[in-house]
């Protein structure tokens, strides 16, 4: 078990779960630099201490994240702030070697929907919903937001969603495939804890390469990407979990990933 001290995210791993909760919830989470700077730490203490097999990413609050904080911006350096914070932040996300779920507990907006929408498998409770705000203030979707949301719903509905900056809920969200489930909003914390457990239990390995598989996908060639099928395969099957499914399997008993 390890946990972290921080002000404005809160961070823990325990039995192989690494769950980072965003906690500004006065200002609905939004992201300031120190909040940044900590997810960063944390992000980087995920990826090199060994203890966590699966990532859980919540919100403290009403709110999952309302994106970029208004008040904490230099309004003139846009650009340094994607690519010092939120560009590093969604490829980190994505590239992450084990799964990483996303607990969406109340209205995610702006960056903090694009965040949420980065992650493997997002599960929003019922109340919550989906902003993308950025038109309201002038601005251009961002975090990928225009590089996730037209492979997730397509154009119509990425451009619908963009350029109107309505709220989604989460029950269109689950019905136009954006999100992987909704559940009661009072049994999300539960759920999602369960469900990352079970992930932190499984062949982490073969998750990894199949998460970059499938978003190697779009921009690949079929033949470029059974070519690649063919490597990652290769790889899986020199993993210790590979022998355990398949002697579990055989002995007719419950397997016993390690992760390695
Ligand atoms: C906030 C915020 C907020 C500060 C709520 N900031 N205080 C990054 C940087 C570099 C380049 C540019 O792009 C980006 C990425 C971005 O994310 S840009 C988009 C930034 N986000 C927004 O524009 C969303 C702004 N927020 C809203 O539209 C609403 O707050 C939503 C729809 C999220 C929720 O509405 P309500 O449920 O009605 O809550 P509220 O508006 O009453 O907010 C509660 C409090 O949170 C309130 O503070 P107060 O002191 O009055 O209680 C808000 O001011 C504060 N808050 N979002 N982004």
């Amino acid at each position: 078990m390890g946990t972290s001290s921080f002000d404005s995210i809160s961070f823990d791993t325990q039995d192989g779960v690494a769950r980072l909760t965003l906690n500004r919830p006065d200002k609905l989470n939004s992201f300031t630099e120190a909040m940044h700077q900590e997810i960063r730490d944390a992000l980087m203490q995920v990826q090199t201490d060994g203890l966590a097999r699966c990532l859980l990413i919540t919100g403290n609050g009403r709110g999952f994240c309302a994106g970029q904080d208004l008040a904490d911006l230099d309004m003139t350096a846009l650009s340094d702030v994607l690519e010092k914070n939120y560009n590093p932040l969604i490829q980190t996300v994505t590239g992450l070697d084990m799964p990483v779920v996303c607990a969406v507990n109340g209205v995610a907006a702006g960056a903090g929907a694009n965040l949420a929408l980065a992650c493997d498998l997002v599960v929003a409770a019922r109340s919550a919903s989906f902003v993308q705000a950025f038109s309201k203030i002038g601005l251009i979707p961002d975090a990928a937001g225009t590089w996730t949301l037209p492979r997730l719903v397509g154009l119509p509905r990425a451009l619908g969603l963009t350029l109107l900056g309505n709220r989604l809920t989460a029950e269109q969200a689950l019905q136009w495939g954006m999100i992987w489930e909704v559940v009661e909003d009072d049994a999300l914390a539960e759920h999602t804890l369960a469900l990352a457990k079970h992930l932190a239990s499984q062949p982490t390995v073969a998750l990894a390469l199949t998460k970059k598989l499938l978003r190697q996908s779009y921009d690949n060639t079929l033949e470029q990407q059974l070519n690649l099928e063919r490597d990652f395969q290769s790889a899986a099957s020199q993993t210790k979990d590979f022998q355990e499914g398949v002697a579990a399997f055989l002995a007719k008993r419950p397997p016993n990933f390690t992760g390695q």
